[in-house]
């Protein structure tokens, strides 16, 4: 039993997706994240067992070695692949309840920005830890972050930018959020965003990596 799931962390780990995907090469024609999750559940093995000590474990074994330059874009989104596609085994158990998410987290990239490959990364890694995604998209407005937040009480709120003249949009975002609800969490991340302009925008965290979005999250919950 515990081999199934060590087997599945393996799979989110290198990106095995299921039995057909070639990569990586060294585990063609295996089973991937896919048939093993079923055989798993199919098994009678808690879906919360599944996803956290198999599925989260793999990402964040991956997320790891990306924060540490092992691996690189490619890599993440073919684990990021393998887990969205066993977590289509998963979901039907969230939605029963009898698998509790962590919280919400609302993601967006800023108002005139339409780079999501950063963003969406984030939000794969920040599902496969366990939190309920809610994916605004890209070009997001200050209203639809608010309405967000009035939708869904208690979550935590991420904004990604990745041009110099979309970034300073966060700073609207962040305090017409906080006007909302001065407790919502904002996370911040992007490559021109910084620590120091995360300080002067009232955000209250910034992250380099999905990896640090991930422990910002989760030490909201601990
Ligand atoms: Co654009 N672009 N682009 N582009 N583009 C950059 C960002 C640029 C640096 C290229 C350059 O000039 N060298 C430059 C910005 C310059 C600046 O402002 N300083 C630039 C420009 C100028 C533009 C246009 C203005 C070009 C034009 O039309 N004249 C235009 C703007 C369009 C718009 O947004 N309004 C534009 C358009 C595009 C495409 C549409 C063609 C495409 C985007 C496709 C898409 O996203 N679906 C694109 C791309 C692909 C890039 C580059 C090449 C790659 C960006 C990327 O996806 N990186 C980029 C140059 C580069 O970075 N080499 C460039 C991979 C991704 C995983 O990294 O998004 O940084 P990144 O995310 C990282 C971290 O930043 C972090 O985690 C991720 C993983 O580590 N992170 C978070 C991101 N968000 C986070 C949120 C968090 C936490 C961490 O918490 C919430």
């Amino acid at each position: 039993m515990s081999d199934l799931i060590e087997r599945i962390a393996y799979c989110v780990e290198f990106g095995k997706i299921n039995k057909i995907s070639p990569y990586p090469p060294n585990m063609k024609g295996q089973d991937g994240a896919d048939e093993l999750t079923k055989q798993a559940i199919d098994k009678g093995i808690d879906p919360d067992e599944i996803l956290n000590k198999g599925m989260v474990v793999g990402m964040d074994k991956v997320g790891q070695k990306f924060s540490e330059n092992k691996v690189f874009v490619p890599q993440m989104l073919m684990s990021a692949k393998a887990m969205s596609t066993a977590m289509e085994h998963i979901k039907p158990f969230f939605q029963s309840g009898a698998v509790q998410r962590k919280g919400k987290f609302v993601v967006g990239t800023v108002a005139g920005d339409l780079h999501d490959i950063g963003k969406n990364l984030v939000g794969m890694m920040v599902e496969g830890a366990g939190w309920e995604v809610i994916d605004l998209g890209v070009d997001v407005t200050a209203e639809k972050f608010v309405a967000a937040v009035k939708e869904n009480p208690g979550c935590a709120i991420g904004l990604s930018a990745l041009l110099t003249t979309t970034m300073v949009n966060m700073e609207n975002i962040v305090s017409e959020v906080k006007n909302v609800d001065k407790d919502t969490k904002v996370l911040i991340g992007g490559a021109p965003v910084s620590n120091d302009f995360c300080n002067k925008i009232g955000a209250d965290h910034y992250s380099p990596d999905p990896q640090g979005a991930v422990k910002f999250l989760n030490s909201l919950v601990a």
